[in-house]
């Protein structure tokens, strides 16, 4: 095998896997070599990028990783074929592990040492892998069946890319069910059921039918005898959220039957050009403005959901004509709000540890508001969903979000445990076990779900009777500043504490500490984006004015401490 065969540990096979597999394997390749000089990597989301860059290729080896990682866990493998809020003419793939949880990161190695495979080496790397992962002195793994459950969103480049996933799964023998489009939450949902069936821990049945039906039963519980005021415009991006939305819908109460109004805007799937474009959740965060497509009037609630649903934010005009966002920082401390009240009065504030999680770019006053309002443990981890989720599953219940706007809430099987099992004493205490009960179903805790979390929102702003202006009010944003610096080599900026501070390059961090201290309420941090060549600076300070300079300043630094060395030496 070509370029980095350092994850492969033994240089010779012990197994010698039969030659009509390997055959096979080569053969199902052939149709996609690796274009000149590309060079793939597992990132954080998956591999992503220009479809028509070779994506075909990467899938097949991703099919051929699925398998052996099926058998690995004896379980049942996700693959998601999706770009999320990236343009139209891009898409990508992920693999789901058997929870319904992100690849295990050890496993992202072989991803991209596969992917960088050329289709000559390709069946020895296969053999290469399995006798990597699937055979010691008292195992071997490799004849265990292979079973893979995979989605799409509504790029035009699915159908081609899933052809070649099939026929890598083909190759090896692998059996498979093939869901059509499906949000990624979507996708999380049926392999956790699948792998969970006939488990005490049974998530739900693997259709779509029974993912509406769980998420409209808790709803209708969690709703009883409240009213939702007004009704919601969402977004969809133009992508596969709208008609999954629209699905939903049928299975809710309307508006007049005690349920709601959710008026679906930008559910064009049939013009490919128009996903994600001028429309979506990254582009309301990231413009800090609606939609033009938007019609909604002042005070009108709205949210905007990404390309394959797994992010949302909610946003409304004042009546001063202002727009206010509310992004993942609002949702996550909605539900905490809410999970914390509903525990109390279900008497099991002792005996359920509820705690937030948030990267370092959540609002201070965010962070401040639910550890001294709510007096609730805080906990910030790197940017990223995993790393969220992760701190998140620590508590019995880990509300976590990232400001843009993914993120869900896990509750540990003590909590559902405890939940399920409290008898209670009083209507009131009925009810308030009730509505925790129906928050577990409600929730899609395998990954972040636009759709979930925008009905929990809704639910709980029923609940409380507030207005979008109530629900804003609960604390004030510090103005904040985020800023995209290109440098020489992001490489060399290294951080610890959460992405906080830097550690390198030297003396860096000293100057960025030193700015911060001249400003009211200043906190600013670097670190190197996971996803483009650049470095993000963060500040957030008492004033618009002031959360500008600082911003300013310490993106100087980065440049100074970024810039090409002097090639006089
Ligand atoms: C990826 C992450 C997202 C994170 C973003 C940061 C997942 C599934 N996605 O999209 O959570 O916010 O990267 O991008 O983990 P950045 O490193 O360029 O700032
Ligand atoms: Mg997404």
């Amino acid at each position: 095998m070509s370029g980095s065969t350092s994850v492969f540990n033994q240089p010779k096979p012990v197994v010698k896997l039969e030659q009509a597999l390997l055959d096979a394997i080569n053969a199902g390749i052939a149709p996609y070599p690796i274009p000149d000089g590309r060079k793939y990597g597992y990132g954080t989301a998956g591999f992503r990028m220009k479809a028509n860059l070779g994506l075909n290729h990467v899938v097949y080896t991703v099919g051929l990783l699925a398998a052996i990682r099926a058998k690995k866990r004896n379980a049942t493998i996700g693959i998601m074929i999706t770009a999320s809020h990236n343009p139209a003419e891009d898409n990508g793939v992920k693999l789901v592990d058997p929870m319904g949880d992100m690849l295990e990161q050890s496993w992202e190695g072989y991803a991209t040492v596969l992917a960088n495979t050329s289709n000559e080496e390709m069946a020895q790397a296969y053999e290469h892998l399995v006798n990597e992962t699937l055979v010691d002195e008292i195992r071997q793994l490799q004849d265990r069946p292979a079973n893979i459950v995979f989605g799409r969103d509504t790029r035009t480049s699915g159908p081609s890319l899933i052809k070649a996933l099939k026929a890598a799964l083909d190759a090896v023998g692998a059996t498979y069910h093939d869901y059509g489009y499906l949000t990624t939450p979507q996708l999380h949902y049926m392999v956790r059921c699948v792998n969970t069936q006939n488990t005490p821990y049974a998530f739900g049945e693997a259709t779509e039918d029974g993912y509406y039906k769980k998420m409209a039963n808790a709803f209708k519980t969690i709703m009883y005898g409240r009213k939702i005021h007004g009704s919601v415009t969402a977004d969809c991006a133009n992508g596969v959220g709208g008609p999954k939305l629209q699905e939903l819908i049928k299975y809710l109460p309307t508006a007049a039957e005690g349920g709601i109004d959710i008026k679906v805007i930008n559910d064009d799937v049939l013009k490919p050009e128009a996903l994600n474009f001028d429309c979506g959740a990254d582009y309301v965060k990231t413009k800090q403005k609606a939609p033009p497509s938007s019609k909604a009037g002042p005070n009108e609630r709205c949210c905007s959901l990404d390309g394959d649903a797994d992010r949302v934010v909610y946003y409304f005009t004042d009546s001063n004509g202002v727009f206010r966002l509310l992004d993942g920082d609002r949702i996550a401390t909605l539900g905490a709000v809410f999970l914390a009240e509903m525990a109390e009065k279900a008497g099991l504030s002792d005996k359920l540890k509820i705690g937030l999680v948030q990267t370092a770019y959540a609002n201070g006053a965010s962070t401040e508001y639910v550890e001294k309002v709510l007096k609730l443990p805080v906990v910030v981890t790197p940017t990223g969903v995993k790393h969220l989720h992760h701190a998140a599953a620590r508590f019995d219940i880990g509300v976590y979000f990232e400001a843009n706007g993914h993120g869900t809430i896990l509750f540990s099987d003590n909590a559902t445990k405890t939940i399920r099992e409290t008898q209670p004493k009083n209507p009131g205490q009925k009810h308030a076990l009730d509505s925790l009960s129906a928050s577990i179903d409600l929730i899609n805790q395998t990954v972040g779900d636009a759709i979930s979390d925008m009905l929990f929102a809704e639910v709980v702003l029923a609940h409380k009777a507030w207005t979008m202006e109530n629900w804003l009010n609960t604390y004030i944003d510090l103005p904040n500043r985020l800023v995209r610096v290109e440098v020489h080599d992001r490489s060399i900026f290294k951080t610890e504490d959460a992405e906080r501070k830097l550690v390198s390059p030297k003396g860096a961090q000293e100057e960025i500490t030193r700015l911060v201290s001249n400003y009211t309420k200043g906190r600013s941090f670097a670190r190197a984006s996971g996803t483009e060549d650049a470095v993000r600076v963060y500040a957030e300070a008492y004033s618009k004015h002031e959360a500008e300079a600082l911003a300013k300043h310490v993106a100087d630094v980065v440049k100074k401490f970024g810039a090409a060395p002097d090639p006089r030496g």
